[in-house]
């Protein structure tokens, strides 16, 4: 398969991706046209890029915001569901990346008796759980024809609490028939309180042995890492930036050996942290050597493949090869693969970075 080029040419391991913003212009395109709706900037890829994509600083809500623009010509449409899945795989496999979780939540594909239906669209036929059903197969067709693994994590949402306990029961419907995982994304500078629907679909995970990542210290404070970290019992974090504010808490996460899901043009985008990347909380966490992964978190909104948040880090950040061999085992360390599986992707990081196995 033809690879895009690359800052760092080694196999990589991505953890912070989310399915509905990793999807082609094409493919919104062509579903839109199938439903007959029309989309801000009319039929050209280029033009609904124009809409979409996010090109300077500005805030997480403004980001969220450009999933209302495409999602209604996807959503509640079965082929659309399973093809942007397999998508997927084929543009993570172009990117050298051989492991991914990928993030989703299963209500916003879904049209059925959901509360609140997402983008005003009619009430359909796809229930969330069928969702599940179609990425699984587009994730799994994906894997067989592009050789690589990927896994899925399911989102609940911070401004949607009501969605959070049919969430939590299909991750451990479908543990390890791809879903590895529970999240908590949504935008915290709103609601950065997990509230009891939350609480209780993370207590859940944690009895029934779901692994458990938060997006915290994104747009919100140290203290919502802190919260993810004690109350939810995250064991990844989600960007994480601000937990740098709270000197304590980082201490003690570093203790921890905490996983920081870092994602660096994500976070200049979003205006979480500092324009200049060389301020970046990055800097400071490879300087601690620091537990993190990089990711793109949302090519699509961000206008971006993974080559940007490595170039970034290589050219601002100072990372050298080794830097990135370490990020990437970090990241095969901390995924939340079975401990064969999870051995298995180690010892291939460690071939291909001609590493002795540990
Ligand atoms: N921060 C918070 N929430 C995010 C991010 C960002 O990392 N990117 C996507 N999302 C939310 C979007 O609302 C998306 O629809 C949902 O997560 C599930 O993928
Ligand atoms: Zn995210």
């Amino acid at each position: 398969m033809e690879q895009i080029s690359q800052t760092f040419n080694k196999p990589k391991v991505e953890l912070h991706v989310h399915l509905d913003a990793t999807i082609k212009p094409e493919t919104i395109l062509h579903f839109a046209k199938k439903k007959q709706m029309e989309l801000p900037g009319g039929e050209s890829a280029e033009s609904l890029m124009e809409k979409v994509v996010c090109k300077s600083p500005g805030s997480l809500t403004e980001f969220l915001s450009k999933f209302n623009i495409y999602m209604p010509a996807v959503a509640g449409d079965r082929e659309a569901v399973k093809r942007i899945a397999y998508e997927f795989v084929e543009m993570k496999a172009k990117e050298g990346v051989i492991y991914a979780e990928v993030r989703y939540n299963p209500h916003l594909f879904a049209n059925f008796n959901v509360d609140p239906i997402p983008w005003g669209q009619k009430e359909g036929d796809l229930s969330p759980e069928e969702v599940v059903n179609l990425v699984n197969e587009g994730l799994k067709e994906g894997e067989r024809d592009f050789n690589i693994k990927v896994k899925s994590i399911l989102c609940c949402l911070r401004h949607i609490p009501s969605w959070s306990l049919e969430v939590v029961e299909l991750c451990k419907k479908y543990k390890n028939d791809t879903v590895v995982a529970i999240d908590l994304a949504g935008d915290e500078s709103l609601n950065n309180k997990a509230v009891l629907e939350h609480l209780i679909a993370y207590e859940e995970a944690v009895r029934c042995g779901v692994h458990r990542t938060v997006h915290a210290g994104e747009a919100g404070p140290a203290s919502v890492v802190e919260e993810a970290v004690d109350v939810l019992k995250a064991e990844r974090i989600g960007h994480g930036y601000h937990t740098l504010q709270d000197p304590k808490l980082y201490k003690r996460l570093l203790e921890m050996d905490m996983h920081f899901e870092m994602c660096p043009w994500s976070s200049y985008i979003t205006g979480a942290c500092d324009t200049d990347f060389t301020n970046h909380p990055l800097v400071q966490l490879k300087a601690d050597e620091a537990n993190f992964s990089l990711n793109t978190d949302g090519p699509l909104p961000f206008g971006t493949t993974l080559e940007k948040d490595y170039s970034i880090a290589r050219n601002h950040m100072g990372f050298s090869n080794e830097d990135f061999m370490r990020v990437n085992i970090n990241a095969a360390r901390s995924c939340f693969l079975p401990d064969a599986e999870k051995q298995e992707l180690l010892n291939q990081l460690y071939s291909a970075y001609g590493m002795a196995a540990i």
